[in-house]
């Protein structure tokens, strides 16, 4: 149970106090600058529905084939190795050990919902396998051991180190909190301790050089209470070793590291590097209230949706550096839009919503749930998207395993810590954060016992109810998120609409003395609309995007029968409303969305490459377009696909 307690108590929460069992994906409840409180991955079911079945195959297919990919690859073998264990070579770049650890935080967020004994004795085995190669003094890096040990620590622009530290104590803070177990815990804090005693403004200079172990360390500041890791939090992201480091310009661009994230006005660099630094700079702030943070957090995340993020929710422009690009750069097939990066956007976003209660950080978390995340694993679970680019001519874009297989346990860590992020709790109630089928049996703050249940077809259907089951009668608020694209929401209590019209893109709050089975019946506006991007996006000039409730759809070549090509077709009657299917055998079910549209009656690709503009009637013929949700794409073998659509223009329809 949660339980209020002043800030001088914190070092007695968490370890101490056996706490585990409460703790969320993030654990806010003694956070002083957070609005909201997580509430426990093991508190929340989600029942059958849209999520269960990604999360099913997650757990039945995604998590066991990884493991085996990355047992393959010699991930293992890089930790058996050093025990003499192995004589295979090491194998892979850099920074491979953080794809095991994510993949045992994916297990520990399984482990979490429910216990698995055959794969807690899995993870129990690698942690064996790992410590023996740990250090006495606590170093643990399969690269910078052995043959390369004079490098450790002298490359840390490039060297992984830190970021390895930081997956592997989100690792076992996972594992933790699914079984109150700290043997990897403690060999992640003997590494923590072994660089907070090597490193510091009167020390050794240290740089993350990809941003990630910032809020690892909070997050063990969190389980722990030790002040000194939220400290070495602050250290990092304070970038103060420029100088001493001899950071170039160039390099503090890209790692988005070594100055002081408060002095950062806009996002550029490495996308998964900015998203992690912004997670672990708010994360700083929920500890600290440090108000420049606030402001630059604020400040970076209107560039981020006013001018960088892709409408899957999807981030970084350009192959290039793996960057995010300049404001309005949004090219389509071009697109980067790692995984990994959608996933940092939602982890920044469930930051800040914690922090502020305020609704928009919901919305982008959504967006990119949905799609530039869901995009990023294929409906059978073993496959994986790492760039997610909007358009595409047919390419093999999902592959089992890359040689940098970041994305891969990251997309399984997301699906399997999904049940953490639907609800919350403030002094003042509950937050219903998500929508899908899900019972959460859990307590508000005051300790009164709590069971929420939702039952829905959503994210297909727009209807949601949700019974509210207090232990005894009492008064608290419920608040119910609507959606930034739900233009007209309904809600009523017990039958009865509240007369104040839900705002979009806030908390719809419902204060009132609830009792057992107290029933809300929401109902979001659904309706599948054409959306249009700033005229600075010029790659989306004279296009359309089409997104119905949270899912952002595209027309893939293999639904257009009848079409030459995706890229000859357009949408005519932009008034028209769109029809709309279930359609239950098409790729696991989805609705599948219709509209006229208009297909040219001479292939593009018979027409010379220039030619004199006018006349420029071009004769099109009416055709039907079908459109499918994004994250499918890609189920059917090699398919063109596009998300931004031309509309009408030149075009003779006859
Ligand atoms: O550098 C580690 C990971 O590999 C990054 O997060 C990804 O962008 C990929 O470069
Ligand atoms: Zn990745």
């Amino acid at each position: 149970m949660r339980v209020v307690i002043a800030l001088c108590c914190l070092a007695v929460a968490g370890l101490a106090q056996d706490n585990w069992r409460s703790e969320g994906v993030i654990y806010t409840d003694h956070s002083p600058h957070v609005k909201l409180h997580t509430v426990p991955v093991r508190a929340v079911k989600i029942e059958d529905g849209f999520w269960s079945a990604r999360m099913r195959i997650n757990v039945e297919r995604s998590i066991p084939s990884m493991l085996e990919e990355l047992e393959q690859h010699g991930v293992v073998d890089n930790f058996l190795r050093l025990t003499g264990k192995s004589q295979a070579p090491r194998k892979g770049p850099v920074y491979t050990d953080s794809d095991i650890y994510k993949w045992i935080e994916a297990a520990g967020f399984v482990l979490q919902s429910g216990d698995r004994p055959e794969l807690r004795k899995t993870i129990d085995r690698l942690t064996d396998e790992i410590l023996a190669a740990q250090e006495p003094s606590g170093y643990l890096n399969t690269y910078y051991q052995n043959e390369r040990r004079d490098k450790r620590f002298t490359e840390m622009y490039r060297s992984h180190e830190l970021y390895c530290l930081g997956h592997l104590l989100q690792a076992a803070i996972a594992y933790y909190r699914a079984t109150g177990n700290r043997r990897l815990l403690d060999g992640g804090m003997r590494y923590a301790n072994y660089l907070i005693e090597t490193f510091g403004p009167t020390k050794r200079p240290a740089l993350t050089g990809h941003p990630e172990l910032e809020m690892a360390l909070v997050e063990l500041y969190r389980t722990t209470g030790e002040r000194k890791y939220l400290d070495f939090a602050g250290y990092l992201l304070s970038g103060v070793e420029r100088e001493r480091l001899h950071l170039t310009d160039q390099q503090i661009v890209y790692l988005f590291s070594g100055i002081p994230f408060t002095s950062r006005t806009e996002f550029e660099g490495h996308a998964v590097r900015a998203m992690y630094a912004s997670c672990g700079a708010t994360d700083y702030y929920a500890e600290t209230g440090d108000a420049a943070y606030r402001a630059t957090l604020e400040r970076l995340w209107k560039d981020l949706v006013n001018h960088k993020m892709y409408i899957t929710g999807g981030v970084g422009s350009r192959e290039a550096g793996e960057s995010i690009g300049l404001a309005y750069e949004l090219p389509n097939a071009q697109a980067y839009g790692e995984s990994c990066a959608a996933i940092g956007n939602m982890m920044w976003n469930w930051r800040m919503l914690a922090v502020t209660g305020e609704a928009r950080f919901a919305d982008v978390m959504e967006r990119a749930l949905y799609n530039g995340i869901n995009s990023g694993m294929s409906l059978s679970g073993t496959l994986y998207c790492y760039r997610n680019p909007l358009e595409s001519v047919g390419e093999k874009i999902r592959n089992e395993w890359y040689d940098t297989t970041c994305c891969p346990p990251n997309l399984e860590r997301t699906f399997a810590s999904l049940p953490g992020y639907f609800y919350a709790t403030s002094a003042k109630g509950v937050y219903v954060n998500l929508y899908d089928n899900s019972r959460l049996d859990w307590h508000l703050e005051n300790g009164t016992g709590l069971q929420i249940e939702q039952k829905t077809r959503y994210p297909w259907d727009g209807a949601v109810e949700i019974t509210v089951t207090p232990a005894r009668a009492a008064e608290f608020s419920v608040f119910a998120r609507v959606p930034g694209w739900s233009q007209a929401t309904q809600i009523a209590v017990n039958g009865v609409y509240d007369a104040v019209r839900p705002e979009p893109g806030e908390y719809f709050e419902i204060r009132r003395e609830w009792k057992a089975e107290d029933r809300i019946e929401v109902k979001f506006d659904m309706t599948a609309r054409m959306i249009r991007a700033n005229p600075l996006v010029r790659e989306d000039a004279g296009r359309v995007a089409v997104q119905r409730g949270p899912m952002v759809y595209c027309l893939e070549s293999a639904d257009q029968a009848g079409l030459g090509s995706l890229f000859d077709a357009e949408l005519t009657g932009t008034f028209e409303p769109f029809s709309e299917k279930f359609e239950g055998d098409l790729l696991n079910g989805v609705v599948e969305l219709r509209h006229t549209g208009a297909v040219a009656e001479k292939l593009f690709e018979d027409e010379p490459l220039y030619q004199a503009s006018a006349p420029s009637a071009r004769p099109f013929k009416p055709a039907e377009l079908t459109f499918i949700p994004y994250y499918a794409w890609a189920n059917r073998g090699m398919s063109s696909m596009e998300v931004w659509v031309p509309v009408d223009q030149s075009a003779t329809v006859r």
